[in-house]
């Protein structure tokens, strides 16, 4: 049976989607060993288990044809010297794209291929960032403030964050001098 039209709302300041149906909260224990320095995060999770992001979305069926709709907020801090970020996904059906909207915050959308290739793109309130099919992506806020964005993305696209896992990132986001510098990731694997 075909699904009727509806409407949510957006809030632009906090990224709120209403109606929704799932909220996703991911702390930094379950992201173990994803950020570069280990022993700093060892030492945070001895004392706390802070929340790095959190992302709502809109159960919507995972067919082709169907989109998905999400907004993300990422919470300022650092691991060591790298800011927080999202664990980062190829889909699960690689051949499918996807749309960033900055809603507020300031922070990297950082992009790789399987076969090595890079890219980043900063996003702030208003930046439309479109990733590619094929094309790995993971957010970092380098700010100061939540960073807010809302995505769009094929209905069966589906996630794949074990190759995430194995390989790591290219590049990854550390502060120097009080600024963000995308540097190698020394610990970056090509897959197999
Ligand atoms: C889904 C889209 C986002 C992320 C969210 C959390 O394709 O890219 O909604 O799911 O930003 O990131 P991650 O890497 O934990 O899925
Ligand atoms: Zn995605």
């Amino acid at each position: 049976m075909s699904m009727r039209p509806f409407p949510m709302n957006l809030n632009f300041k906090t990224g709120e989607l209403t109606p929704n149906d799932r909220t996703n909260i991911r702390n930094l224990s379950d992201m173990k060993g994803m950020f570069f320095d280990n022993e700093a995060e060892s030492r945070i999770l001895e004392k706390e288990d802070p929340l790095i992001y959190s992302f709502s979305e809109k159960v919507l069926p995972e067919e082709n044809g169907h989109l998905q709709l999400a907004t993300t907020t990422i919470h300022p801090g650092k691991v060591g010297d790298e800011y927080h970020m999202t664990k980062g996904h190829y889909h699960r059906r690689p051949d499918t794209s996807e749309m960033y909207l900055g809603l507020e915050g300031e922070g990297c959308l950082l992009m790789q291929t399987v076969e090595g290739d890079f890219e980043s793109i900063d996003i702030r309130p208003g930046t439309v960032a479109y990733i590619p099919p094929f094309w790995g992506h993971r957010m970092v806020n380098t700010g100061k403030t939540a960073y807010v964005f809302f995505a769009v993305y094929p209905g069966d696209a589906g996630h794949n964050y074990g190759d995430i896992e194995k390989t790591g990132f290219i590049k990854i986001l550390v502060e120097r001098d009080k600024k963000p510098v995308l540097i190698d990731n020394p610990r970056w694997k090509q897959r197999d």
